[in-house]
């Protein structure tokens, strides 16, 4: 029986970051075809294609749409695809949570895309919890002031799978959450 986990970590690797590593071509909006995707996940993992389909369906954080014969990871590329996604009024505030030791240069330069094509930004303090705690060291929350950031011009999108995005976060609209106001 094929690792649901692994195979949905190898779909983020070559619909996100590498698909050379699958023999795929992204289009312009990041979509990839079905059918290679799901040969390479058979040969590789004695998948078929039911299980990627299964992986897609029951994916906890919904990463990937499936449109007819192609499909597509939902957020958090590095190469350079275009979502397709309307800009969207955010909520007035929006959370990140990251790590202590970035603070420092977060207060700094404000929140940088790093290596994906967006800042990732969640709607609320327990979403934020759960990508800090991907990483070891102390968590951090920071609060976005968005309402202010888009009364000064700023684009947000709403990713499919309700992850918001942004190109950079300035410094004057982060305020670290103290940690008594964390859950
Ligand atoms: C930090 C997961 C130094 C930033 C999650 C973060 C999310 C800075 C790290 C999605 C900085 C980038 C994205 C600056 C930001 N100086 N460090 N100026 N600005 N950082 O992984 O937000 O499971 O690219 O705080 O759930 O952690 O992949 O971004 O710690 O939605 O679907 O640089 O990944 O989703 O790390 O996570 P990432 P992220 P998936």
């Amino acid at each position: 029986m094929p690792n649901d986990t692994q195979i949905s970590k190898f779909m983020s690797l070559v619909l996100r970051h590498a698909p050379e590593q699958a023999g795929l071509a992204l289009d312009e909006n990041g979509w990839a075809d079905l059918g290679t995707l799901c040969a390479v996940i058979e040969q590789k993992f004695g998948a078929s294609p039911t299980d990627v389909a299964r992986v897609v369906a029951d994916n906890p954080k919904k990463r990937f749409a499936i449109e007819g014969d192609r499909i597509r990871a939902v957020q958090g590329h590095s190469v350079d695809i275009d979502l397709g996604l309307a800009p969207s009024t955010p909520p007035a505030l929006l959370y990140h949570g990251t790590k202590e030791d970035f603070l420092p240069a977060i207060l700094r330069e404000g929140l940088t895309s790093q290596s994906r094509q967006h800042v990732h930004l969640s709607k609320d303090i327990a979403t934020a919890l759960i990508v800090a705690r991907r990483r070891k060291g102390k968590d951090v929350i920071l609060r976005i002031d968005s309402e202010a950031m888009a009364g000064d011009g700023a684009t947000f999108f709403l990713s499919d799978n309700g992850v918001w995005l942004t190109n950079h976060v300035p410094p004057r609209y982060l305020h670290q959450i103290s940690e008594r106001e964390l859950p």
